[in-house]
């Protein structure tokens, strides 16, 4: 908004027109648009992406043995959301419907990416960020991205890492190219490695490189953090992961940066926007890799938590917050930008290294009051913390609508006043007047729930009903403060969450009728591959 952004005789002529027309009724483009009752304000619009963090993970949702002042503070100034989701319960599918607001389910190979996955999103899809970039938003994802990098044949790491996030509505990106316990460590810049020395090229495999090739099994003894199940291969920074690399040694990041980076390439996105498009409005998705495993945070935070490096890692994932907050507030900005704040999917303890998050862990709940976690179409494998903050917009308060980061896409679209195609985001609702908290707002009245996609599992949930399906009979264990396994369940169970969040007295055969119309309806939102009208 140039001159006019940031200075008191902008916010001064904001308030008094405000005042004048009365009581905001979207009458001032927050990015400058000159005041016409029918245009939409267009804020700028930040979605920060936990990993990992479960419902009772925050303070403001009940956690007790871990303080989250940043996180508590956007609650307490935006909407703090009691059915928040994401739509699966790993990261993969999450992401994908997220971006495209079309259940992960409906598409190819939308489960947890290795190392060397092509990209998962192919060009020309309608995203989130390509939404936003055609009604003129300057759009950014930094951190964790985890959907996969080029073409058919997977990423050219010593080449052009297309297609990628610049295909499918980002302007630009910088990235951890999958998850942090997977190969390789080092960022990704747009389409290229950064940093990358052409006469170290990075190789990523699945095979073994060499038989002396050094492993976390090899060399077990001598690792930083060893790891309880997979995570036994390439070892960088004294950690195994899963997957093969060799060179690029120019390139790597240590783990322990990862927060300050992302925090670092935001403000310099904010920055260079601010200096060459203030004009128009930004999309950041900020995408943060705590709390999953490898949990190696920042030395300022080790050990300053009592639950162990989960618990560290929960707390620099709170600073992250309060630093995008006060960059906001440092350029101006906090009036005039929504922020979404959400996880990826729940809570997991023991995900692969021993970081004592099982023996560390006391009475805390990760997941609150539900069953499951991540792996789990329970609800705690999907209900997360769920924040939206808008300070002067958004009124602050506590909903119990249900709403779902898959609706993002909708709901982001409809607040920017972008059309979405008749064909795109076919899963996703717009729920932005209950985002933006508007009195008697609703949210969705349903809700598919998914795991990481192969085990045909789903949940749906309908208002207070929640039907679980298990075809197989099987499920992953349902506490998460164990170590994961999987136990045997009834194909179908039925649950009243408003009577048993914790859905643990299945009342399906007491109630025949509701769970047919149940079953119903799921199938019926499969089959037609689109809930959205
Ligand atoms: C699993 C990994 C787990 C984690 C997960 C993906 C093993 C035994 N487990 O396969 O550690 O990486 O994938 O997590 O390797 S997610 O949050 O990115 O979906
Ligand atoms: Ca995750």
């Amino acid at each position: 908004m140039g001159a006019f952004r940031a200075g008191t005789v902008w916010r001064w002529w904001v308030a008094a027109l405000c005042a004048w027309v009365g009581a905001g009724v979207g009458v001032v483009g927050a990015n400058g648009a000159t005041a016409r009752a029918a245009e939409p304000r267009r804020p700028n619009v930040i979605v920060i992406m936990a990993d990992d963090l479960g419902y009772g993970d925050v303070s403001c949702y009940g956690a007790t043995a871990i303080e989250t002042p940043h996180i508590d503070a956007l609650a307490a100034g935006g909407r703090r959301f009691t059915s928040g989701y994401c739509s699966a319960s790993t990261c993969t599918p999450t992401r994908y419907s997220f971006l495209t607001g079309t259940y992960a389910f409906r598409g190819e190979r939308t489960g947890i990416a290795p190392p060397n996955s092509p990209a998962i999103i192919q060009p020309g899809t309608v995203t989130v960020a390509s939404l936003l970039q055609d009604a003129g938003y300057d759009t950014a994802v930094i951190g964790k991205w985890h959907l996969g990098l080029g073409g058919p044949d997977g990423p050219d790491w010593n080449g052009e890492l297309k297609p990628g996030p610049l295909e499918i509505g980002f302007d630009r990106c910088f990235l951890l190219p999958t998850t942090n316990d997977r190969v390789p460590q080092v960022f990704v810049e747009n389409r290229r490695v950064r940093n990358l020395d052409p006469a170290d090229p990075l190789w990523v495999g699945n095979q073994k490189p060499s038989p002396d090739h050094p492993t976390g099994e090899s060399e077990r003894a001598s690792l930083k953090m060893d790891w309880s199940h997979g995570h036994n291969q390439t070892i960088h920074n004294g950690i195994s992961r899963i997957g093969f690399y060799t060179g690029g040694h120019a390139a790597r990041f240590r783990d322990e940066d990862l927060a300050d980076t992302w925090v670092e390439q935001s403000r310099a996105f904010v920055a260079q926007h601010q200096a060459n498009r203030a004009d128009e409005p930004f999309f950041l998705f900020f995408a943060a890799h705590e709390c999953h495993v490898p949990r190696i945070v920042h030395e300022r935070f080790q050990g300053k938590s009592m639950l162990g490096p989960r618990g560290d890692a929960i707390l620099e994932f709170d600073w992250c917050v309060g630093e995008v907050v006060k960059m906001l507030a440092e350029q101006g900005l906090t009036e005039e930008t929504l922020v979404v704040l959400c996880s990826d999917n729940g809570p997991v303890l023991d995900d692969g290294y021993k970081d004592d998050a099982i023996e560390k862990n006391g009475d805390h709940r990760a997941a609150g009051p539900f069953t499951g976690g991540k792996y789990s179409v329970f609800e705690g494998g999907t209900r997360t913390p769920f924040i939206t903050s808008w300070p002067g917009t958004i009124p602050p308060g506590v909903s119990d609508e249900i709403v779902c980061t898959i609706d993002l896409a909708a709901s982001l679209a409809a607040i920017v006043g972008q059309p979405l195609p008749a064909d795109a985001c076919r899963d996703s609702f717009d729920v932005s007047a209950a985002l933006l908290g508007h009195e008697g707002a609703a949210g969705r009245d349903h809700l598919l729930q998914q795991d990481n996609g192969q085990s045909g599992s789903l949940g749906f949930r309908e208002g207070s009903w929640k039907l679980v399906r298990h075809p197989r009979g099987k499920a992953n264990n349902r506490v998460v403060e164990k170590p994961l396994a999987m136990t045997s369940v009834p194909e179908v169970q039925l649950f009243d969450l408003t009577t048993d969040p914790g859905e643990k007295k299945n009342i399906a055969a007491a109630n025949p009728e509701v769970v047919a119309r149940l079953q119903a309806r799921l199938d019926e939102a499969v089959a037609a591959g689109r809930t959205r009208p």
